[in-house]
């Protein structure tokens, strides 16, 4: 009992004087008045915010939000807006076979995107700032897609591309020999991409396709699919595509993996009218072959691409549907897209990004980087050269 009372009254005492130290510094700190920011002139004596600080842009955390912190405009409604290239989302996502949520996919890549911005768009990689070009970049907003009627959405999609396509270009004698502005849509599932091809055929006719993804989205049917409106998937599109006579028969997949039905889905896939390199042919082809293969089966035709989030390995673009193992990752990806440069691109897409499967927002950082290249793609004449590496040597460590 005494050894008790003994250890009390030592906590007790420490307790004191640990009080007494923390109220004298505390008192110490209260003795000066509160740090002041000095200012490098005299014209921040002001008190007004604008007249203290002027403009300020947003912080890359904050502000609305839209894609680089572009100006967010409705396009659709504002029919007088023109632009060169637009950024589009399409927030549809009820033709798919596994995991919704793709709807939130136009969000997930504008909110990957806050740390990019106009003033700050070069890369070493491409040599080039996509926004320093003298080019018209906005985000036009999203389609306002039916929820609820997939046939009625498929229609709003295709009315929507088909009116930002026929605007006019804010800048033509930038243009070179784009005629009609060029639209990057952010998705939504895959799907998206047949209203898109109606769209784009009504102005370019039959366009090749290069296709990024994990699967052949060429079926031509989904099993118990009893109504023509079943038919359209995101699995089933390009087939319908073909059969509408929207795609010619000079496209390309690139990254494919996914578990098949059998050859017979490969022969049904080449008389869609696609040539095919799989998920391993990074490893024994390499890039620069790949690169070769599908400029050499696009030649100089109007061709659209489009881009599966899901061609990336899961570990590096876990937010997506229906998720393949053993992808690609995004720095073969960056690297095979610039080697695209230069070729007729009509239009772009980035889809299946679904970010309620996101961990630290891996997937819509990845997806944003992704559109950045897009723009630069877009504006190049032909791929960059590749950059000197920059050797650190001995004497300057
Ligand atoms: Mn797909």
């Amino acid at each position: 009992m005494a050894q008790f009372f003994v250890l009390t009254t030592m906590l007790h005492c420490s307790s004191f004087i640990l009080g007494v130290l923390l109220y004298s510094v505390g008192a110490r700190a209260h003795d000066h008045p509160p740090e002041q920011a000095t200012f490098k002139s005299d014209k921040f004596q002001e008190s007004t915010w604008l007249g203290k600080y002027g403009l300020q842009i947003d912080q890359p955390f904050s502000g609305p939000l839209s894609f680089s912190h572009l100006l967010y405009t409705r396009c659709l409604e504002n029919e007088e807006t023109k632009f060169d290239i637009a950024i589009l989302g399409m927030p549809f996502d009820t033709a798919v076979t596994y995991r919704p949520g793709a709807r939130f996919g136009p969000y997930a890549i504008r909110s990957g995107s806050r740390r990019q911005r106009e003033i700050r768009g070069y890369t070493m990689s491409w040599a080039k700032d996509p926004y320093a070009e003298g080019v018209k970049i906005l985000d036009c907003g999203d389609v306002p897609v039916n929820p609820f009627d997939n046939a009625l959405a498929i229609d709003q999609m295709e009315v929507a591309y088909s009116t930002l396509l026929r605007r006019p270009l804010a800048t033509p004698e930038k243009a070179k020999s784009v005629i009609h502005p060029r639209i990057i849509s952010l998705g939504g599932d895959h799907t998206i991409v047949l209203p898109i091809l109606r769209a784009l055929n009504k102005i370019h006719g039959p366009v090749s396709v290069i296709h990024f993804d994990a699967h052949l989205d060429t079926w031509r049917d989904y099993p118990g699919g009893v109504t023509n409106q079943s038919r359209v998937t995101h699995g089933t599109f390009f087939a319908i595509a073909q059969e509408e006579g929207l795609i010619s028969n000079t496209s390309i997949h690139a990254g494919i993996r996914c578990k098949l039905g059998g050859e017979e889905d490969l022969e049904n896939d080449k008389s869609v009218g696609f040539q095919l390199i799989s998920g391993d042919d990074i490893d024994d082809l390499g890039i620069p072959e790949i690169i070769r293969l599908i400029r050499r089966r696009i030649g100089d035709s109007p061709v659209y691409l489009s881009l599966d989030i899901d061609v990336l390995d899961p570990g590096l673009a876990p937010a997506t549907g229906t998720p393949e193992a053993g992808g690609w990752t995004t720095r073969e990806l960056k690297r095979i897209l610039r080697g695209l440069a230069g070729l007729n691109f009509v239009g772009a897409d980035i889809v299946e990004v679904s970010p309620a499967y996101d961990n630290a927002e891996v997937t819509g950082i990845a997806a944003a980087d992704l559109v950045h290249d897009f723009l630069s793609m877009f504006l190049s004449d032909h791929p960059p050269a590749r950059r000197e590496a920059r050797v650190v040597r001995r004497d300057e460590l």
